[in-house]
């Protein structure tokens, strides 16, 4: 009887082991398949003309980035690798058309951005203050300001390096102000008139880069999972070519 038992309890955890292996199978699979995530198509900046700076003439790139809350049927969602995914993304926020960003090295670069979220409040104050434009200011709906309040900023814009660096040093930050509950909507649930935000900044030679969203805009937590690290969403690549 005591022998059946220990029988029995041995092919339990043996059970167990197999169930326990296979979930970290699953799991191993599905980081695997986020880190190896299909990258969005590369949407590359448009040299329009040339700036002065205090260097010299510098060619200037111009590119336009949208930030929606959610898909809806005149905007569709990013491309998702499984519908297990693409479920556990619907109705979360995300940049379009692409978050993988190619600039021009050496060159002066403006990003036009038209943010149709609401927001709320960051963690960080330091990410409600523009870091690594050409001025130090960023254009909001035709006027120059440093910062934001930090209670009304829908997401941020924030390139960085890879921690291992040996390349050039870049760091941009922008913070996309949100708009207000109240305001104006059109038939596709998206503010009629978005908040409009330029940003311009001067390239050094090529490197490679990573950027995300500094505002708490996930799910999961502290609201830093979800789109917050999923490329296509919230975070992306940013080449200086
Ligand atoms: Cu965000």
């Amino acid at each position: 009887m005591l022998r059946r038992a220990a029988v029995a309890l041995a092919a339990l955890i043996i059970g167990a082991g197999v169930v326990v292996g296979g979930i970290a199978v699953v799991v191993g699979v599905g980081v695997f398949a986020v880190a190896s995530g299909s990258e969005p198509a590369p949407l590359t900046a448009t040299v329009t003309g040339t700036k002065q700076t205090a260097e010299g003439t510098l060619p200037h790139a111009e590119l336009d980035l949208a930030v929606y809350p959610n898909s809806s049927a005149s905007v569709p969602p990013p491309r998702t690798f499984s519908p297990i995914q693409a479920d556990w993304l619907t109705g979360q926020p995300f940049y379009s058309p692409s978050t993988s960003i190619v600039v021009p090295a050496n060159s002066v670069v403006t990003i036009h951005f038209s943010q149709y979220d609401s927001g709320g409040s960051l963690y960080n104050s330091f990410f409600a203050k523009v870091h690594g434009s050409l001025d130090g200011t960023m254009m909001v709906n035709g006027k120059p300001v440093d910062s934001l309040p930090l209670d009304k900023v829908a997401h941020t814009f924030t390139v960085h390096q890879y921690p291992e660096g040996g390349q050039p040093d870049f760091f941009l930050s922008v913070p996309l102000p949100m708009n207000p509950a109240n305001a104006p909507t059109g038939a596709d649930g998206y503010p009629t008139t978005p908040q409009k935000v330029s940003v311009t900044f001067r390239t050094g030679e090529p490197g490679s880069y990573v950027w995300n969203c500094e505002f708490p805009c996930g799910d999961m937590y502290q609201q830093f999972g979800g789109p917050m690290q999923t490329r296509g969403w919230m975070a992306g690549t940013f080449e200086v070519v």
